[in-house]
């Protein structure tokens, strides 16, 4: 079963978003089995975003990933990294389709409100900087059987 991190980002927080991004996601059908508010050290944001280390963007980004709080979710289902990506829009919000999170409420790159995990092993490592194994919950619902055929 996949799995996946999407970060609400200080801006979000900041801009009063988190609802209206969690009901983009939830609204889709997605199952969501883990929510919590905090605010990142360098150190974690440095974990976090490691891959980007070098870049130009790379100082801002920790910045201001660390400048406020933020709400991390997990989300479970069948394909729920790319359903998700799609959710976010374009990682440029210039470029993010209307209807999209990014597409609606950004118009900056370095202000896109949303992170989202890019692929299964991505996922499993961002999940867990930001949740024990403990804090994900295991649950059925009943839903799901008018969100997905099978
Ligand atoms: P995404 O967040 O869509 O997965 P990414 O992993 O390539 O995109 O980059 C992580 C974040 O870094 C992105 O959400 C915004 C910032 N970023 C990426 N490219 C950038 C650039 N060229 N200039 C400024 N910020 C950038
Ligand atoms: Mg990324």
């Amino acid at each position: 079963m996949e799995r996946t991190l999407i970060l609400v980002k200080p801006d979000g927080v900041q801009r009063s978003l988190v609802g209206t991004i969690i009901s983009k996601f939830e609204g889709r059908g997605l199952k969501l089995i883990g929510l919590k508010m905090q605010q990142l050290s360098k150190e974690t944001a440095e974990q976090h975003y490691g891959e980007h280390k070098g870049k130009p963007f790379y100082d801002g980004l920790v910045n201001f990933i660390t400048s406020g709080p933020l709400v991390a979710m997990a989300f479970e289902g069948d394909n729920c990294i790319e359903i998700c990506r799609s959710t976010m829009g374009a990682t440029n919000p210039v470029s993010a389709g209307p209807g999209t999170i990014r597409g609606d409420f950004a118009v900056d790159i370095g202000r896109n409100v949303v992170h989202g995990s890019d692929g299964p092993e991505t996922a499993e490592r961002e999940l867990n900087i930001f949740f024990k194994p403990e804090e994900l919950v295991n649950y059925e619902k009943n839903a799901d059987t008018w969100v997905r055929e099978s």
